[in-house]
């Protein structure tokens, strides 16, 4: 009972009692919404990929099953100094492929010869994925691990046995190596590989079992699924739902994953994989064509900026070590995304819009608090609302950030930003949806109010952050140069 009741109740007066407390009227769910562990995955935001294996010797992309395991002998080889480079970058996850399309096995499986221990590398007793998953637990990074039912090399591959083969493998990496954050199953499959029926729904039940906090990547989730392209990039419309009784395994229609689909009954979020490089493997002939800081930071803004999380790649050479090429990109990389996103020029503003109820828990100014676990909301009613934000004189910006309070689930379908200038509201930005969040770019602006417009959502809905930003002056050079 809140205290305007219960003092009634208690018989005093009403002018006595004051005015009622505003109610807390908590608002619902959506029907689908994401899992604790969706939602932190989103928060971590970068992910690293290392592709490293046979390939990294033999200069290809795809091996052939029939590599020489003596070739495979990185001569510094340094786990520390990848999550090192991960750690510097402010890359949470570093997601490793402990088994490539050639079957080639970077730990000394019990169930194959073809592997780390057939080779030369520490006289056949060292364990990559071992010092990956000690390397990232000491540097505080999350680790992921590759495994590719497409196998080159495994003569059971093509009968059901290799299902059985696989779960062994798969068990051994989940039980061996601690906590597991992501597991990646890898669709491809080349045009001349033994017909052959994975066991997904079994791969997926040992991975619950065995690490329920995992997320599975896979073309279609369950948890995590491709965004439909190589080249890192979501679509300005992403929504983190999928219905997967819509997809034709290993056939999904690249523009579904792409934008997801408003009405998907599953939380499937999108994850953007790129390389750095033109290759997913480490090739010399690379280091001149490593991506440029332009390329990823349009990358950035269409990946983690249009609600997705990005992978990017960043394959170990034949040292053992991530080149110093593209080691000085990332660098560069994260003092443009320090020095624009540092500081939010909307903190300290106040923020004007209909709270839920007129309650403060749903007050607008939790749009500026900097917390991504508070959020404004209106009432049930209202779809459609604006929140003023008044910055305190004028400030002048370029980006924006618009997050949503996702756990609540995704019900932004199209927003507007607006600032005013001259005594005008002008729009700034506009887009469909926001998701975990939404990066906007636009021309710097010189304004002392900015209005976020919501005009249309799926429910009320929930809005966790707005943050205005002037971008890092090497970011405008870079821009010009090109
Ligand atoms: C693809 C693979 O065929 C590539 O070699 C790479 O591993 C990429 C991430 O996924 O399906």
């Amino acid at each position: 009972m809140n205290s305007f009741l219960r003092c009634l109740v208690l018989g005093l007066g009403l002018a006595a009692c004051g005015s009622p407390a505003p109610m807390d009227r908590p608002l619902a769910p959506l029907a689908v919404v994401p899992t604790p562990q969706q939602v932190a995955y989103q928060q971590r935001e970068l992910i690293a990929f290392a592709h490293f294996g046979v390939n990294t010797f033999t200069d290809r992309e795809w091996g052939t099953g029939q590599e020489d395991p003596a070739i495979f002998n990185p001569t510094e080889f340094d786990a520390r100094q990848w999550a090192k480079v991960c750690r510097e970058a402010g890359i949470k996850t570093l997601i490793l492929t402990a088994k490539h399309h050639d079957g080639f096995c970077l730990w000394p499986s019990k169930f194959t010869t073809h592997s780390v221990k057939s080779s030369p590398w520490k006289n056949g007793q060292g364990d990559v994925v071992a010092e990956v998953a000690a390397a990232c637990r000491e540097a505080g990074l999350k680790l992921g691990l590759y495994l590719s039912p497409w196998d080159m090399h495994e003569p059971t591959y093509g009968t059901q046995a290799y299902n059985q083969f696989y779960l062994n493998q798969l068990r051994e990496l989940m039980t061996q190596y601690g906590p597991i954050a992501e597991v990646w199953f890898d669709g491809a499959k080349g045009p001349n590989a033994k017909d052959m029926t994975y066991d997904f729904a079994a791969y997926r039940q040992l991975v619950r079992e065995l690490q329920p906090e995992a997320l599975m990547f896979s073309d279609e989730g369950p948890d995590i699924r491709w965004i439909g392209n190589e080249r890192g990039l979501a679509g300005a419309t992403n929504w983190s739902l999928l219905n997967p009784d819509s997809v034709d395994v290993g056939r999904a229609d690249p523009a579904y994953l792409n934008r997801g689909d408003a009405q998907g009954t599953h939380w499937i979020v999108g994850e953007c994989d790129v390389s750095i490089r033109p290759g997913w493997f480490y090739h010399p002939k690379e280091d001149t064509q490593v991506k440029s800081l332009a390329d990823l930071l349009e990358i950035y803004y269409q990946s983690v900026g249009h609600n997705c999380t990005l992978l990017l790649n960043l394959p170990p050479d034949r040292r053992g070590r991530i080149h110093e090429a593209d080691v000085a990109r990332l660098q560069e990389l994260r003092v443009v995304l320090d020095e624009t996103f540092a500081r939010n020029l909307a903190q300290g503003g106040t923020a004007q819009g209909p709270a839920r109820g007129g309650h403060p828990r749903y007050a607008p100014a939790h749009l500026l608090d900097g917390r991504d676990s508070t959020y404004f909301a209106p009432d049930d009613t209202l779809r459609t609302p604006s929140v003023t934000v008044d910055l305190g004189g004028p400030q002048t910006f370029d980006r924006a950030s618009v997050q949503e309070y996702i756990a609540l689930g995704q019900r932004v379908q199209a927003f507007r930003l607006e600032a005013q200038v001259a005594g005008q509201w002008q729009t700034l930005a506009s887009g469909t949806t926001i998701g975990y969040k939404r990066l906007l770019r636009f021309a710097p602006v010189t304004a002392s109010q900015v209005r976020l417009v919501i005009e249309q959502a799926v429910a009320a809905p929930a809005l966790a952050e707005l943050g205005l930003y002037k971008s890092s002056s090497r970011e405008t050079a870079v821009l010009q140069r090109q």
